[in-house]
């Protein structure tokens, strides 16, 4: 049984890694719940859950000085790009400043921990159109999201190389899956569109707001294959200072998206289109080459994940 503490352990992926998680092992939970809910949570014994903030370094310096770790994920983060553009200064407090005043207690107070595993994004690539994105491949951020993310991704090696901290960094890519919270206008595409389809029971008048031709594509990767993944890279001994990408390695359109979603539910999607947004990328897909060779294998296709993820909400009285 080891200790985990997992930052933003109440959102939507941490929670899927901390339910798995406290099956087997101790997990503190550190969550200020703007985006996650302590009911994703399921109860256990295992489980101790702190609402607080990650940017509250008094609270963070007390729950690291009195508690060895043996795995740290920090998944706290405001994950909107779009609020990250809108109000940059306040975002960066929690997607930069936060990892680094943590890495630094980590530092000081942590002198057993196996690994710290810092949660990125495909954002950091940006627009370079290069594909598949390989770890290596140019970094262009574009948002202060993004370059908030890779400053971070650098700090946590830095603190690897420099002061032995055991670190490494996973880049999400599109993870989608149960609890995906969809009430943000930029909520990853399939949380609305499920929104969408529960929505129209009430009302039959609902469309999906379609941007751009829906040729556009994403790898999207089922949230069971990134807590696989989150498990492999913060267990195998080479991935100490490393960077993975975490996706399928397949880019899937909106369109095919669609079709399959509609073949599970025997129901259509209505569309309403509009213009492309903004800065959207048309095509972006992971090369999982180097997470491969840990011996990471997704398991999940798009249409066995979207069945499970369906079955969630008809298991939740959602039905759709
Ligand atoms: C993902 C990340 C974002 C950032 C970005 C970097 C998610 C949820 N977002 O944005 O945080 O890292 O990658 O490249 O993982 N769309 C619609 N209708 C909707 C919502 C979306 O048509 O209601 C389109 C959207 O314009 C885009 C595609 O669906 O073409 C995917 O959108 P997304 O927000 O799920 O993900 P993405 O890749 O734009």
């Amino acid at each position: 049984m080891a200790n985990y503490l997992v930052t933003g352990g109440a959102g939507f992926i941490g929670s899927n890694l901390v339910n798995d998680l406290i099956k087997e092992h101790k997990v503190v939970v550190i969550d200020n719940c703007s985006m996650g809910k302590v009911e994703n949570l399921d109860h256990s014994s295992n489980l101790k859950f702190i609402k607080g903030d990650v940017t509250d370094y008094t609270l963070m310096e007390r729950i690291l000085k009195n508690k060895n770790f043996d795995y740290i994920f920090h998944l706290a983060a405001i994950a909107s790009v779009a609020d990250s553009v809108e109000r940059p200064v306040e975002t960066h407090q929690v997607n930069f400043d936060s990892v680094f005043q943590l890495l630094e207690r980590v530092r000081k107070y942590q002198p057993f921990l196996k690994r710290f595993v810092f949660s990125s994004s495909a954002a950091v690539y940006g627009d370079e159109s290069t594909l598949p994105k390989q770890e290596e491949s140019v970094i262009r951020p574009l948002t202060t999201y993004a370059i908030d993310k890779f400053s971070a991704e650098k700090f946590v090696l830095m603190y690897n190389n420099l002061y032995g901290v055991p670190t490494c960094v996973a880049r999400f890519f599109n993870v989608y899956g149960p609890r995906q919270n969809p009430s943000s206008s930029y909520s990853g595409v399939i949380s609305k569109c499920m929104d969408c389809f529960e929505k129209m029971k009430d009302n039959s008048n609902v469309k999906f707001t379609l941007f751009g031709d829906g040729k556009q594509s994403r790898d999207f990767v089922f949230v069971k294959d990134v807590i696989y993944a989150l498990q492999i890279i913060s267990e195998h001994p080479n991935s100490l200072g490393e960077v993975y990408n975490v996706g399928v390695g397949k880019a899937t359109t909106l369109l095919e998206l669609f079709s399959i979603i509609e073949g599970i539910l025997g129901k259509n999607l209505p569309v309403s289109y509009e213009k492309a947004r903004f800065g959207d990328i048309k095509e972006s897909f992971a090369d999982i080459a180097k997470l491969s060779a840990l011996g990471y294998k997704p398991k999940y296709t798009m249409r066995k994940g979207m069945e499970e993820y369906i079955l969630y909400f008809n298991q939740n009285s959602k039905k759709i």
